[in-house]
């Protein structure tokens, strides 16, 4: 076990392994109770370092026995490794025998047993639980895999690559044996041992070759496998025609377990999904969960490109994967939808995740670059910062060679790369060196930043116009967020651009000296601290739309008013800015209410604008859907020094509650008009609907509730018992515990009788009622209830963050509470969680990063608990890593 003192690993220190591994036969006797594994490894010698002892990575190991070239050699222990000193010269052959405790494995980390079955999760340090091993990324190698277990308990046998061999043994027990052809590092091994069924398709591709494509589930859940089989379908077929990635196994396979730490693994030609990326039929699946499955069966096979045929040189380099393949979902996403409409609720989604977490984030204790510099705990990195604010690095890239110089950049880093172990900047240089003449090429150096400061930047942005020579100037400069770091240097940040006219024309985007052009956008690129733009031929004074499509990861000042935020959210033909000057009218009026500079009241103005989009024939409900909802408590809090979460609830509160009044003739004709009828489709348009009727119900239940109207509750509570999908119940379930109607009790309920065997209903059970809007603490007094609840447990991490997650992330207003006992709650339960699964109990700790922001007498209670929580004697390294860091 890892302990407190485990030691910060920095980037600077990387240094080549002194050996290779290449190739590895392991032998597993699979057993819950003791599991014996032979390891038999090929080792050479790296002659480009100097000798030294071979020094394997392993925790939580029994070893029985170590033997180079078929003698025993002498070897020793240290803390996490199992040192060799005395090893043959020249290349050898090592054979080592351990067991390991996969029953009592409750990190689910390495090989652990979930629903009486086995499995593995090995990103990032998990294989060393398993054996010993050079347990890093740069060291790659070709696995032959035997597995042996009882035939009754466990009918399927799976590893990476190739079913070479299978049959029955003596008592009861039988073997598969598995072969991957392609080198690989250790975190990307896999195997599975468990009564399971797969849905099968046989898929030709392109080039014509075939391949097997199997969903193994439990039994009794294979009509809940459609979708993810349509997903990966759609996914092996993208990569091919969008960056000529074709699938290069004979055999695919997504494996379900309902124990699992993170979404999804993807392990070479075996993917481990945490069952709510899997399974999903229209009654228990909402359509966020449908969109959610398709983005991660997508994420994870394109990490076969990105990610297993090019991996990582060390863990500072996880973007390099997870940015990438972020990046590549997120298209996927984008171009499985028709309309350029839905294109865009896709990338307003993808950015409202962004700043209500990686900004924040990046903000705080946590901020970290890119590629970071140092860590104690590399399972603490897999963040935001690594994943989405790494997908948007990649985008940037792709803005600034274009979407064909991008896939020429993609084709260029795998010539140079397949089959290496690379870097960040490996990345960046091929596509710059794919695209000599863009604009990545030219900054290159200086684009790098990206990878190395951290913090979000401030671009302040200030227009002025010249009538006489119908002349635009903006002004663009930029500051780097305040983690940063002393001396940081300016990012190069592209922001695409457009200029309307008051009466809501687009205005050409000339600059001086080019050729006159029609176009109606245009990506200018501040590379320097601070520019000047001077655009030509602009007939009127324009109101500039800047970082359209959220062209860059910054927080953008423009100093717009209100007048002018209203011609880009009912004229812009740049949909984001469209719903981002929607979403800063309503910011404004909040922070103004917040501060006490205004009164909570909402103006006409703003109402009628509101009223305008949700009416609109032109716009589409998912659109609306978006715009109509104020920005989150979070969101609201990161705009302020001082934080209040009880003003700030009761501020948003109050103007959703006037919101719901004002447009009440509004929210009644959409929700008669908009239902969705016939059979049920997981598409934009649909889903769009469902939406926009879920948002007006709810707004309908919380004005009628208000005026002691029965009707609308009563018709929410019909939907409960009714609905034909999971989005419409839990939609209408959602708008009674929102408006706090008294039929909330009965419909949690009858909820509740009717998915008492759906694991992933139930959670879904649990936190609605964790994350419902606090009111006098009754919200927290039924999350310690529901701790006590026969259907909750700690140790499945999915039902963990259904109520605990739910609850301290998702509520600020019940979690903040003026007499600490939020937080008091929130120490005890990361102690309970740190003793079982570190790792989860680390991603709960996160809940505090924040707490510095907070007015008082919240931050006096909150540093309490984070001290409570630091103090305690055993606590893991990874929840110390994060508590540590809060308290800086
Ligand atoms: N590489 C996976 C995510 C993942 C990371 C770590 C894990 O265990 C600590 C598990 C999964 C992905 O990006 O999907
Ligand atoms: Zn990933």
């Amino acid at each position: 076990m890892r302990t407190d003192t485990a030691p910060l690993v920095r980037r600077e220190d990387y240094a080549p392994p002194p050996f290779w591994i290449r190739t590895v036969e392991l032998t597993f006797d699979l057993d819950p109770a003791k599991t014996m594994v032979i390891n038999r490894m090929t080792v050479e010698r790296n002659r480009a370092v100097p000798a030294g002892p071979l020094r394997l990575h392993g925790e939580e190991l029994n070893l029985t026995r170590v033997l180079a070239d078929g003698q025993s050699v002498s070897f020793r222990h240290e803390p996490g490794f199992l040192v060799i000193d005395n090893l043959p010269e020249g290349d050898f052959t090592l054979e080592i025998r351990n067991t390991c405790c996969p029953e009592k494995n409750t990190q689910l980390s390495g090989l652990y047993t979930s629903g009486g079955g086995f499995f593995t999760q090995c990103e990032a340090e998990g294989f060393r639980r398993i054996t010993y091993f050079l347990d890093r990324p740069d060291v790659m190698a070709v696995y032959t895999v035997t597995l042996r277990a009882s035939q009754a308990q466990y009918p399927v046998l799976l590893s990476n690559g190739n079913l070479v061999e299978q049959g029955e043994l003596e008592g009861g027990r039988h073997f598969a044996k598995w072969h991957d052809p392609f080198p690989k590092p250790s975190y990307l091994f896999a195997l599975v041992a468990a009564d399971l069924v797969a849905r099968e398709q046989h898929i030709r591709t392109r080039s014509g070759s075939e391949h097997l494509l199997q969903v193994w589930v439990r039994r009794g859940d294979l009509d809940k496998t459609e979708h993810a089989m349509n997903s990966l379908v759609a996914s092996v077929v993208w990569d091919e025609a969008r960056f000529k990635l074709p699938l290069d196994l004979e055999r695919f396979m997504i494996v379900a377990v309902g124990d699992f730490n993170m979404g999804a693994m993807e392990n070479k030609g075996l993917n481990i999904f945490n069952t709510k990326y899997v399974l999903a039929t229209p009654a228990t699946a909402t359509d966020t969960d449908y969109f959610g499955i398709e983005s991660v069966v997508g994420h994870e096979y394109f990490h076969n490109w990105t990610g297993n045929r090019v991996t990582c040189r060390d863990w500072f380099q996880l973007s390099l994967k997870e940015g990438l393949t972020v990046f590549r979902d997120q298209e996927f996403s984008m171009d499985m939808v028709e309309s350029a409409s839905a294109r865009a609720v896709k990338r307003i989604e993808d950015v409202r995740g962004l700043r209500q977490v990686q900004f924040p984030e990046d903000a705080g204790p946590m901020a970290h670059p890119v590629r970071p510099d140092s860590y104690v705990e590399i399972n603490n990195f897999y963040t935001a910062t690594v994943y989405e604010k790494g997908g948007e690095v990649v985008r940037m890239m792709q803005t600034l060679v274009g979407r064909d110089g991008f896939a020429r950049g993609m084709t260029l880093y795998f010539e140079r790369h397949d089959g290496q172990a690379v870097t960040c900047d490996d990345f960046a240089q091929a596509i710059a060196d794919a695209n000599a003449e863009s604009e990545l090429a030219r900054t290159l150096p200086g684009f790098k930043r990206w990878y190395a400061q951290a913090g979000t930047p401030r671009v302040t942005a200030r227009g002025r116009y010249d009538a006489p020579t119908r002349t635009y100037t903006l002004g663009l400069e930029q500051a780097p967020g305040p983690t940063a770091g002393p001396g940081a240097e300016p990012f190069v940040i592209p922001i695409t651009v457009g200029l309307i006219g008051r009466s809501g024309r687009a205005l050409p985007v000339e600059l001086e000296d080019e050729t006159p052009s029609s176009a109606t956008s245009r990506l200018l690129v501040l590379d320097e601290a601070k520019a000047f733009f001077t655009f030509v031929n602009v007939d009127e004074p324009p109101v500039p739309s800047l970082l359209r499509g959220f062209s860059a990861p910054v927080v953008l000042s423009d100093g717009l008013g209100d007048d002018e935020l209203l011609v880009l959210l009912n004229h812009d033909s740049d949909p984001f800015n469209r719903w981002e000057a929607g979403q800063r009218l309503a910011l404004a009026r909040i922070l103004a209410a917040v501060a006490g500079d205004a009164p909570d009241t909402l103006d006409s103005a703003f109402v009628d604008a509101m009223r305008r989009v949700l009416r609109s024939p032109e716009l589409d409900a998912a659109f609306k859907e978006l715009v109509l909802t104020l920005p989150s408590e979070i969101y609201v809090a990161e705009q302020l020094e001082r934080v209040d979460p009880q003003r700030i609830h009761a501020v948003r509160e109050s103007m959703k509650a006037q919101l719901a009044g004002a447009l009440r003739a509004d929210w009644e004709w959409a929700y008669d008009t908009l239902q969705v009828t016939g059979a049920y489709r997981p598409d934009p348009v649909d889903a769009g609907r469902r939406a926009l009727v879920n948002l007006a119900l709810s707004m309908l239940c919380i004005d009628a509730v208000a005026r002691g109207d029965e009707a609308w509750p009563g018709r929410a509570y019909q939907r409960v018992k009714d609905a034909s999908n999971m989005t419409d119940r839990q939609g209408a379930l959602g708008a009674l515990l929102g408006s706090h109607a008294a039929l909330a009790k009965p419909a949690l309920e009858r909820f509740h009788a009717l998915f008492a065997n759906e694991p992933l209903v139930i959670d879904k059970w649990f936190s609605m009622q964790a994350s419902a809007p606090e009111r006098d603490g009754e919200v927290f007094g039924a999350v310690k209830r529901l701790l006590h609840h026969p259907d909750f447990s700690l140790a499945n991490p999915n039902r963990a963050r259904s109520l605990i997650g739910a609850f301290c992330m998702g509520n600020p207003a019940g979690f903040h509470r003026a007499d600490g006992a939020g937080y008091a709650f929130w120490a005890d339960r990361v102690l309970e969680l740190d003793a079982m699964n570190r790792q989860l109990a680390a991603r709960m700790a996160r809940v505090m990063d924040r707490w510095k922001q907070l007015a008082e007498p919240y931050r006096g209670l909150a540093e309490a608990a984070l001290r409570r929580v630091a103090a305690h004697p055993t606590l893991s390294s990874d929840t110390r890593e994060i508590v540590g860091r809060a308290l800086g």
